[in-house]
């Protein structure tokens, strides 16, 4: 039923989509698995985007069914999740000039429900936002989200600001998104990149002291 959804949304079936999604879950899929086939399949549209075979209508009608089925799958994964005291806190947001936020979306959550305190400043965040936050937040961690090719150079001038305010050795600074890698963090001077929301989960905690 996987590669069900994955085709269905890549195809823009945007009924059929949601209608696998939920009988996935209520056949008891892994939450989880279902929000992998959402993100495979996103990779799809943006191949098809770039391709010429797609185009704008189709980014947001494939970000408008992730966005239903996550929140389809939200309320399954934080039942599972356990409560204890909040691990550290978060400052969370897309950079300036890009609105991408599923990805940044996904990782607050699973950040949430890993018992991080998030503070999600949204999208197109100037610095000087990201430099507020850190001031009145106290954060131990700071997460850059960026899909365009631009992010590049927002996070560096935002993880410049962040320096000249005085502020770069009491953060943790953790990149991502679709074109982010290793050697983008090293470029933009973050500490380090996390490919998924499991990874910025993952960070944080190793940053933090968490288990
Ligand atoms: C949906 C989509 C849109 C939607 C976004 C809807 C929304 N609410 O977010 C809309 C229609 C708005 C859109 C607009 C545009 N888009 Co767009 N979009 C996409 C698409 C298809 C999917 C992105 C997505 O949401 N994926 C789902 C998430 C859940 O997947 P994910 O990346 O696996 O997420 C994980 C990681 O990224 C990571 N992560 C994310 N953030 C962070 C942060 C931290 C700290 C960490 C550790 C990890 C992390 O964890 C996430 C969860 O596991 C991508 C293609 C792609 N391959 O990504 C193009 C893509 C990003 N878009 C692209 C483009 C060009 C545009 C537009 C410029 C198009 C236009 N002509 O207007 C505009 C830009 C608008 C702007 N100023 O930002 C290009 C970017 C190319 C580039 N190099 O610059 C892409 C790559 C498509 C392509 N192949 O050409 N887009």
């Amino acid at each position: 039923m996987k590669e069900q959804l994955v085709s269905a949304i890549a195809d823009m079936r945007e009924e059929e989509a949601l209608q696998l999604a939920q009988q996935m879950l209520d056949a008891g899929e892994d939450p989880q698995a279902v929000l992998d086939a959402g993100k495979e399949a996103m990779t799809v549209v943006g191949d098809r985007y770039e391709d010429g075979e797609y185009f704008l209508p189709e980014l947001i009608i494939a970000g408008d069914m992730l966005k239903a089925i996550g929140d389809m799958v939200k309320p399954m994964l934080q039942a599972q999740a356990s409560q204890t005291e909040p691990l550290g806190k978060i400052v969370l947001g897309t950079v300036a000039g890009d609105i991408h936020d599923l990805g940044k979306d996904v990782v607050g959550f699973m950040l949430d429900i890993s018992n991080f305190e998030v503070h999600d400043l949204g999208v197109d965040v100037p610095p000087e936002k990201f430099i507020q936050a850190i001031q009145e937040v106290n954060p131990e961690v700071v997460g850059l989200s960026g899909f365009l090719t631009l992010a590049f150079d927002q996070m560096r001038v935002t993880i410049e600001a962040i320096k000249e305010a005085g502020l770069r050795d009491s953060v943790k600074i953790m990149i991502g998104g679709a074109i982010m890698d290793d050697s983008a963090a090293q470029y933009i001077g973050a500490d380090a990149y996390g490919p998924d929301a499991t990874a910025a989960v993952k960070l944080a905690k190793s940053w933090t002291g968490g288990k």
